[in-house]
This record gives structure tokens, C-alpha cells and sequence, in this order.
């Protein structure tokens, strides 16, 4: 069955530490699929779905969507996709998406990329990149530190002790993080 040979990657890192941008790059390289579950939840928003409200309070608030929903929409995805392997981006973000998570998944994340970037690097990079996005504020970004503090850094705890974190230092250009990102996949290619 599908499931067996399935290769899931948790992307985590504080907001603005580069995972959408290494996230591409991997894609590019090694061939994965790519869900970012903040990229779902604003496609939720956008399309109005019934959770479309709820959403776009809680992401202009910084604080986490309720794991029933978040899950749904990944889980939709993977399922829907030929591609294998998966880089999931910015989930799970707290205990409780992780244990929602590999229950309804029945399995662990193979690896967990950790992008490790000081505070004041993550607070310029998302004040600069002007696209809109209704999180990307002072007063938006000082919330979305403290939770991520608070209840992301729990979840690389957890797995750190499972010996299953890649810690990737997040300073640098792109091409100089991603050389550090490359070795982590290339170990796992035939
Ligand atoms: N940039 C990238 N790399 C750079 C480098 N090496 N040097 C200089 N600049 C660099 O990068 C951010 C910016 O920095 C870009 O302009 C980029 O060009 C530049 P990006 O790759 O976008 O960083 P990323 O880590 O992806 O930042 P993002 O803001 O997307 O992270 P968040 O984790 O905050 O956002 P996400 O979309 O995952 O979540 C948003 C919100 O959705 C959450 O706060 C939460 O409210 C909600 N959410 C949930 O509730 N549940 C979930 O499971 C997921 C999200
Ligand atoms: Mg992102």
C-alpha cells in the first residue's frame, strides 16, 4: 500500500526563518511535494470556505488553528498527490497538531528540518517582504514569536530527542543555508 513508502519532512522554523524559500529548493533538487499548511489555511481564506472567518482571526493573531481543521487540509493533500515525498512547511505547530497528526496519519515524520534564526534576523526578513500578507506586521510578528516560543519549540524538543532534528543554522544567503540543506536529502537518494 501507498502509506509504506510515503517520506514525510516537517519543515519548522520561527517566522520569516526561510522555510518557504528552502522549501523550493528542495523541491527543485529532490523532487518533493511541497504543502505549507499557512499556504492552505490563506487558501482557505480566500475561498471563503466555512472556516475562512476563523481563520484569518486566528492568523491575524498569530495564534494557531485548531488541529482538526489544519490537519484535514494536509491530509487531503497528501492523499490527492502521486508524489511520495513530502515537505510539509510550518506544521505541525504546537503538541497538540503533533499528536493529531500521527494519529490520524498513523505514522512519525521520517526527518525534521529545524530552521534556527535569531529573533531580530526573523523580524526584518518579515517587515521587508512586502506581499500583503495580514501577519506580516510589527504587532502581528511579536505574537507570532511568543507562540512560537511557547508551543512550536516543544514539538523540535520532542523529536530532537528522537534523534530525528536536522538543525540547519538559518543565517546566510540562500545558496549558502541550502548547502547545508542538501547533504540531509542527498543521504537518503539512492
Ligand atoms: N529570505 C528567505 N531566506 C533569506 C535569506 N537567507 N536571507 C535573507 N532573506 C531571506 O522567508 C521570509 C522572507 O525572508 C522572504 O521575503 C524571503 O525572501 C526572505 P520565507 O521563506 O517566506 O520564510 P518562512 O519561514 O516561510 O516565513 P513565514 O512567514 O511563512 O513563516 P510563518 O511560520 O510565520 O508562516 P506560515 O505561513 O507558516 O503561518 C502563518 C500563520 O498561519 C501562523 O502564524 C498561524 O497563525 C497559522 N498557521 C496555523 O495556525 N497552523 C499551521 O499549521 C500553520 C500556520
Ligand atoms: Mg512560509
Amino acid at each position: 500500500p501507498k502509506h509504506i513508502s510515503r517520506f514525510i519532512t516537517f519543515v519548522l522554523g520561527g517566522p520569516g526563518s526561510g522555510k518557504g524559500t528552502q522549501c523550493a529548493k528542495i523541491v527543485e533538487t529532490f523532487g518533493f511535494k511541497h504543502l505549507s499548511a499557512g499556504d492552505l489555511l490563506r487558501r482557505e481564506i480566500v475561498s471563503d470556505t466555512k472556516y475562512g472567518s476563523m481563520i484569518l482571526t486566528t492568523i491575524k493573531e498569530g495564534r494557531i488553528v485548531p488541529s482538526e481543521v489544519t490537519v484535514k487540509l494536509i491530509l487531503r493533500e497528501i492523499q490527492s498527490s502521486d508524489n511520495l515525498k513530502f515537505l510539509i512547511d510550518g506544521f505541525p505547530r504546537s503538541e497538540e497538531n503533533r499528536i493529531a497528526f500521527e494519529q490520524i496519519i498513523g505514522a512519525e515524520p521520517n526527518i525534521v528540518l529545524f530552521f534556527d534564526c535569531p529573533e531580530q534576523e526573523m523580524v526584518k526578513r518579515v517587515l521587508s517582504r512586502n506581499q500583503g500578507r495580514i501577519d506580516d506586521n510589527i504587532d502581528t510578528i511579536k505574537k507570532r514569536l511568543k507562540v512560537f516560543e511557547a508551543l512550536n519549540r516543544p514539538v523540535i524538543d520532542h523529536y530532537a530527542k528522537k534523534g530525528k532534528v536536522h538543525k540547519i543554522n538559518a543565517v546566510g544567503t540562500e545558496d549558502q543555508i541550502f548547502e547545508q540543506v542538501r547533504p540531509v536529502f542527498a543521504a537518503f537518494e539512492q
